[in-house]
């Protein structure tokens, strides 16, 4: 972790940054029970344990005041007919915010809150988006060929929490119906006890 103020560039062709302080990979066994067609998913791990994405982080020490940013790199590829995507996630301190600025490709943001509120945007390279707080957040890649690249900035407490979204999903799904992307309500979706 760098001390005092610092710089790093991202190269133009591929967005890798010049400094990092962790490149974590995700791959699809990392995603056990998170793809509606869970034949195609046990199919798909059995010829190969594909990268699905990846993220370059540049840490900061884990207060409010401080800035947590990096790189997201979604591949493109799909389980099923749904697309390859990030785990998703609350931050653990459900009043923080992130900010996603789109530096190359194109997805979609789903998103939701524990009040049942969901929103789906658009990602496309330009497109700035911000996730208000208490709103759960997903990364995915609708492109056939290209990476979806992103930088991303979020309070230094923020936290995550994963568990929340593995055990019940999301609320919706975005699946490729004959080449478009399609949003469509989640039959998996297992809401909490107390709905
Ligand atoms: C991002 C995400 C990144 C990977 O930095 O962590 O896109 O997604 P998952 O964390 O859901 O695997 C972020 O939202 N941080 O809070
Ligand atoms: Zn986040």
């Amino acid at each position: 972790m760098k001390k005092g103020p610092f710089s790093f560039t991202l190269d133009t062709a591929n967005f890798i940054p010049s400094y990092f302080d962790n490149h974590i990979q995700r791959h699809l066994s990392q995603m056990k029970g998170q793809y509606l067609d869970q034949e195609a998913y046990q199919e798909k791990l059995s010829q190969s344990d594909d990268l699905l994405y990846e993220v370059y982080e540049l840490k900061r020490p884990e207060v409010a005041g401080e800035i947590l940013h990096g790189i997201s790199i979604v591949h493109p590829g799909k389980v099923g007919r749904e697309y390859y995507m990030t785990k998703g996630h609350f931050h653990t301190v459900l009043d923080t915010a992130e900010i996603y600025y789109t530096l190359k490709g194109q997805g979609y943001m789903v998103m939701e809150t524990p009040e049942g509120d969901w929103a789906v945007e658009k990602l496309k390279a330009g497109s700035v988006l911000y996730v208000p707080p208490r709103w759960a957040h997903r990364s995915i890649n609708v492109d056939p060929e290209e990476d979806l690249v992103m930088f991303f900035a979020y309070p230094g407490n923020a936290g995550h929490d994963y568990g929340t979204i593995e055990t019940q999903g999301f609320r919706k799904l975005v699946l490729d119906a004959d080449g478009e992307p399609e949003i469509v309500d989640n039959p998996r979706w297992n809401p909490p006890e107390n709905e």
